[in-house]
């Protein structure tokens, strides 16, 4: 058996199981003007893991593993957007609010897009959320059960927000999850450390962690 070098110990990898599930990796946290810089944030701290980000999704690509993109946004009606999640956070721009990129967080919109550096190929699945995590109110788990996939390997933002959500979500559903440490990231580092330490704390409760180079070499090696 194949072995991706891990934390809290080597995660035993089955290639013809395996996706990449990239989290949200839209303009929206990772640009000035959006979502997340109207929350007050950091968003140099997103843009700095793109280049790991793509060097994970290209070693899934020439490995014919499959690619999963999630996008959190809502219709343009607001159907599928509680108030009580609109109203939250006092943002300088609510979702749904006209922005610089756009109306925030809605479907189809300029600012929603996933970045351009990580855009989605023909044929990947992408799969818009309006939650924090990908499985509420969404095909996701039909589209894994359809690919057949059992293990997950995860990229993407906010590490202890959208990512966390789904990769407990997926651990429920007995998905083994692994977190590429850095090809994840936060507005706050302390909240990124804690996340990372706590999925893996006590055996593995939640999942493992490994970095990028550690993920691709188990990769190489199968
Ligand atoms: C947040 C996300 N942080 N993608 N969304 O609101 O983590």
């Amino acid at each position: 058996m194949a072995e991706i070098e891990a934390l809290p110990f080597p995660f035993a990898f089955k290639p013809e199981a395996m996706a990449l599930v990239v989290i949200d990796m839209q303009r929206d946290f990772a640009e000035p003007g959006g979502f997340g810089a109207s929350l007050g944030n950091d968003v140099s701290r997103i843009t700095a893991i793109v280049p790991t980000v793509k060097r994970l999704l290209e070693g899934f690509r020439a490995a014919g593993l499959p690619v999963i993109h999630t996008m959190e946004c809502h219709k343009a009606d607001f159907s599928d957007l509680p108030p009580a999640k609109r109203n939250r956070g006092n943002p300088s721009i609510r979702i749904g609010d006209i922005g610089p990129m756009g109306r925030v967080l809605i479907v189809g919109e300029p600012g929603t897009a996933i970045l351009d550096e990580l855009a989605p190929l023909p044929g990947e699945i992408v799969i818009e959320k309006p939650g924090k995590g990908a499985f509420y109110a969404t095909s996701f788990g039909d589209d894994l059960k359809r690919l057949g996939a059992q293990q997950l390997v995860f990229a993407g933002v906010t590490t202890e927000v959208c990512v966390q959500t789904t990769m407990r979500e997926a651990n429920d559903r007995g998905y083994e999850c692994l977190l590429a440490e850095d090809a994840t990231e936060s507005y706050f580092p302390e909240f990124k450390t804690a996340a990372l330490a706590m999925i893996r704390a006590q055996g593995a409760i939640v999942g493992w962690t490994a970095t990028t180079d550690q993920v691709l070499e188990g990769i190489s090696n199968a």
